[in-house]
C-alpha cells in the first residue's frame, strides 16, 4: 500500500468548519465555485495522492536523478515520470493560477489545502509544477511579449526555476557575483555559477524558464552592491519562437552537476551554469526594469509558504503512519499491571509515554495546519480587494511563522513519530525514514530558521510598526474575551492568556535591547541570540489559539446529533487543545525569563573557547 495518509477530514473541518472559507465562494473572482467545488477538488486530487502520486515516492528516492556530464542533462525514474504525468493530465496546476491564465476560481485556502495532498504524497512533483506557477508571476511583471511568454509557459507546460544562490552568496543573497552583460539587440549575456538549483534539468517537459537574478553591466548602468544590485532575467533552456513558442537553438544554461543529498532525492538539485561552455547564455530583463530582488520576492513568498505546508503535510503522514502502527503492536502491560509478570500484553497506545507523544504529534500537524490555512484566509481576503494593505501585512508577518516554525516543529515531530515504531522506524520497510531525511531540506531552503527569524522581528513586527501583530493579539483578545466553549475550556484560556502577555513580553524585550542599542551597538547581539525563540514561540501562542478554536467549533458540535465518527473526530480537538494548552504553553514563560534575562556573555566568549 502507498505511503501516504491523508487528513481530507481536517483540511475540510478548518475550511468548513472553523474558517468558513464558504463565505467567500460564490464571490468576487471566486464566482464559478461553491463548497461542493472546493470539496470536489479535495476529493479528487486525494484520489490522485494517495495513489498514483504516491507510488514512486519511494522509487525517486532510491533511483533519485541520473546526471549525464557529456549533455549536461538530468533523467528522472520513469515512475517519478508517470506519477508527474498523472497530476500534469489532470491540469491540477490550475488551481494555483489567476482567473486570467486559465485558474479554477478557487480561493487560496482551498488551493493550499489542495496542494498539502501533493506535498504530503510526493512532493518533488509539486516543486517539478513550478512552472504555471512562475509563469503567473512572469504575466504579472513582465512587458506584452513577455506577458505571452508566460502564456507560451503554461500552454506548453513548461518547467521553471528560482535562480538566486551561489557558493559565496547563500542568505547573503547581495553577495551574488553573476553578471548580465546588456548586448546591441537590448538581450543580456549571463556569466556565472549559480548552485543548489531546484529542478534546473529534468526530462519531463520540452522547455525550462530559469528566473534569475544577475548583477547587470553595460552602458549607463549604474553598478550598485548587495540585493538592490540585482535585476531578474528570464533565461530559457531552449531558444523558442515568441509568437508560437516552437523550440529553437539550445541556450548557454548548463547543469554542470547534480548533488546528492540527505533526502528529497527526486527533486534535482543542480549546479547551473551561464555562458561558460561556449554558448552564450542569453537572457531578458524581466518587464525591462532593475528592480530584481522585489520580483524575486514575489516568487519567493510563495515558495516559503509552499515550503512550510510540505513540512506539514510530511508531519501530517508521518504521525498518521505512528497512530496505526501504534495501535496494530503489542508490548508489554500496562503500567498499573506492571509488576504482574503474567498481565496481558497491551498495545502501545496503552503506554503513557506513547500516548503524550502521540498526542504531541497530533497537537503540531493539526495546529500547524490550521496555521497555515489561517494565513492562506488572509490571501483570500486579499484576493478579494478586501482590507489590501492590512490583510497584506498580516499574511507577511504569518509566512515566516508557516515556513520557520513549520519547518522545525515538523521535523522534531518527526523524529517522535519514527521513534513511536521503535527499531521498525529505522527501517526503510516504513516511510518515516524518508520523510525525515526529505523534511530537513524545509528549515534550511528558501531562508534558514535564522533568517526567516530576523525577517519576523526586523521586518514583520519592527518595521511594520507592530500594525499587523496588533490585528493577531486583537484576534486572540476577542477569542479571550468571548467566553465561548460552554465553560469547559476555562483553564485552557487563561493560560492562553498567559502565553499571549509572555509572547508580548519577549516583544517588549527584544524591543527594548534594539533601542537601547542606539547607545549601545552590542546590545542588537542580544537580539540576535532570541529572535528564532521568538519565532517559535509565536508559533506556540497560535497553535494554542487554533486549537482552541477549533474545540470551541467541537464542543458546538458535540451538543448535537454527531455520527460516532464525527463524535470521536470532535472530542479529539477538545482534547488536543486542551493538551497543547496544559503541556506547552506554560513553557512560553520560561522563555519569557530566559529573554529578559538576556546578556551578552555569548557574543564575548572567544571563539577559542567554543
Ligand atoms: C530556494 C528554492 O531556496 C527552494 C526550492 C524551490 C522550489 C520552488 C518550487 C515552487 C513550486 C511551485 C509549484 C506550484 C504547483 C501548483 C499546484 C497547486 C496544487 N518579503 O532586508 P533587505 C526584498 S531559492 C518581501 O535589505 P538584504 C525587498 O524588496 C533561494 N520582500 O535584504 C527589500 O527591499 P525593501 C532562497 C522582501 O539584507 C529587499 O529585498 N533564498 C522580504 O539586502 C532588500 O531587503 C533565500 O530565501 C520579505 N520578507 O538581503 C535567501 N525581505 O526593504 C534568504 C526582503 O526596500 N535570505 N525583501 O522593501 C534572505 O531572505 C535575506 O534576508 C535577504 C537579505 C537576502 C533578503
Ligand atoms: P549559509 O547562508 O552559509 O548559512 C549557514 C548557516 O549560517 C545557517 O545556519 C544560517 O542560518 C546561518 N546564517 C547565515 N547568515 C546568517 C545571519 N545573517 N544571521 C544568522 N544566521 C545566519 N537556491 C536557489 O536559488 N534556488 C533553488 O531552487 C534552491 N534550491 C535548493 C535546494 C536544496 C536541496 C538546497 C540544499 C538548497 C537550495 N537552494 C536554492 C539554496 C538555499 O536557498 C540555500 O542553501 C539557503 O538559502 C542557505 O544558504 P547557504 O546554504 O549558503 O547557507
Amino acid at each position: 500500500m502507498a505511503h501516504y495518509k491523508s487528513n481530507v477530514r481536517d483540511l475540510e473541518f478548518n475550511l468548513f468548519e472553523v474558517f468558513n472559507v464558504q463565505e467567500r465562494l460564490g464571490t468576487g473572482l471566486f464566482a464559478e465555485a461553491d463548497e461542493e467545488t472546493a470539496r470536489g477538488v479535495l476529493s479528487e486530487l486525494n484520489k490522485l495522492a494517495t495513489g498514483p502520486l504516491a507510488e514512486s515516492f519511494v522509487e525517486g528516492d532510491r533511483k533519485g536523478t541520473t546526471y549525464d556530464p557529456k549533455t549536461f542533462s538530468v533523467t528522472l525514474p520513469e515512475s517519478f515520470k508517470k506519477s508527474y504525468q498523472a497530476v500534469w493530465d489532470g491540469e491540477w496546476y490550475r488551481i494555483g493560477l489567476s482567473n486570467e491564465l486559465g485558474g479554477l476560481g478557487i480561493p487560496p485556502s482551498v488551493t493550499w489545502a489542495a496542494a498539502e495532498l501533493i506535498l504530503g504524497s510526493n512532493p518533488a512533483i509539486f516543486m517539478y509544477m513550478a512552472g504555471p506557477n512562475f509563469a503567473e508571476v512572469v504575466h504579472r511583471n513582465g512587458n506584452d511579449e513577455q506577458k505571452h511568454w508566460a502564456e507560451i509557459m503554461i500552454e506548453r507546460g513548461w518547467g521553471a526555476t528560482m535562480v538566486l544562490t551561489e557558493p559565496d552568496a547563500g542568505s547573503d543573497v547581495g553577495a551574488a557575483r553573476t553578471k548580465a552583460v546588456l548586448q546591441e539587440d537590448g538581450s543580456w549575456h549571463l556569466d556565472g555559477v549559480k548552485r543548489f538549483i531546484t529542478s534546473a534539468d529534468q526530462d519531463m517537459t520540452e522547455n525550462i524558464m530559469h528566473l534569475v537574478l544577475a548583477r547587470p553591466e553595460g552602458p549607463g548602468i549604474e553598478t550598485r552592491p548587495g540585493t538592490k544590485g540585482l535585476s531578474l532575467f528570464l533565461v530559457p533552456k531552449f531558444h523558442f519562437d515568441s509568437q508560437t513558442g516552437e523550440l529553437g537553438e539550445r541556450n548557454g544554461a548548463f547543469v554542470t552537476n547534480v548533488e546528492h543529498k540527505m533526502g528529497l532525492n527526486a527533486s534535482a538539485t543542480c549546479e547551473l551554469t551561464f555562458g561558460q561552455h561556449g554558448t552564450p547564455a542569453v537572457g531578458w530583463l524581466l518587464g525591462d526594469v532593475h528592480n530584481g530582488i522585489a520580483q524575486m520576492f514575489q516568487v519567493i513568498e510563495y515558495a516559503r509558504m509552499m515550503v512550510g505546508t510540505k513540512a506539514i503535510a510530511t508531519l501530517s503522514t508521518g504521525y498518521l503512519n505512528a497512530l496505526d502502527y501504534a495501535k496494530e503492536r503489542v508490548q508489554g502491560a500496562d503500567l498499573p499491571n506492571m509488576l504482574n509478570k503474567a498481565a496481558p500484553r497491551v498495545t502501545i497506545t496503552n503506554h503513557p509515554e506513547v500516548r503524550r507523544s502521540l498526542m504531541m504529534q497530533k497537537a503540531y500537524a493539526e495546529g500547524l495546519r490550521a496555521v497555515y490555512l489561517y494565513t492562506a484566509t488572509f490571501q483570500d481576503r486579499i484576493s478579494l480587494g478586501e482590507d489590501t494593505d492590512l490583510n497584506e501585512r498580516v499574511n507577511d508577518l504569518l509566512l515566516p511563522i508557516v515556513k520557520g516554525v513549520g519547518s522545525e516543529r515538523a521535523y522534531e515531530q518527526l523524529t517522535q513519530s519514527l521513534q513511536i515504531l521503535g527499531g521498525s522506524g529505522f527501517l526503510q520497510d516504513y516511510p518515516i525514514e524518508q520523510y525525515i531525511r526529505d523534511a530537513k531540506i524545509d528549515s534550511l531552503y528558501e531562508g534558514t530558521t535564522a533568517i526567516q527569524s530576523l525577517d519576523f522581528f526586523f521586518r514583520k513586527i519592527v518595521r511594520d510598526k507592530g500594525q499587523a501583530l496588533a490585528a493577531i493579539a486583537g484576534q486572540i483578545n476577542e477569542f479571550l474575551s468571548a467566553e465561548g466553549g460552554n465553560g469547559r475550556l476555562k483553564e485552557e484560556r487563561a493560560l492562553l492568556k498567559q502565553a499571549l502577555e509572555d509572547v508580548q513580553g519577549i516583544i517588549g524585550a527584544l524591543i527594548g535591547f534594539l533601542t537601547s542599542s542606539q547607545e549601545d551597538p552590542q546590545n542588537i547581539n542580544k537580539v540576535g541570540q532570541h529572535t528564532v525563540r521568538l519565532l517559535l514561540s509565536t508559533g506556540d501562542l497560535l497553535i494554542g489559539w487554533l486549537l482552541l478554536r477549533q474545540a470551541e467549533v467541537a464542543l458546538k458540535a458535540l451538543s448535537g446529533e454527531v455520527s460516532a465518527k464525527d463524535k470521536a473526530f470532535y472530542e479529539g480537538k477538545v482534547a488536543v487543545a486542551s493538551f497543547f494548552a496544559r503541556n506547552v504553553l506554560p513553557e512560553l514563560s520560561a522563555s519569557r525569563k530566559i529573554v529578559e534575562a538576556a546578556d551578552n556573555s555569548l557574543m564575548e566568549l572567544p571563539e577559542a573557547a567554543f
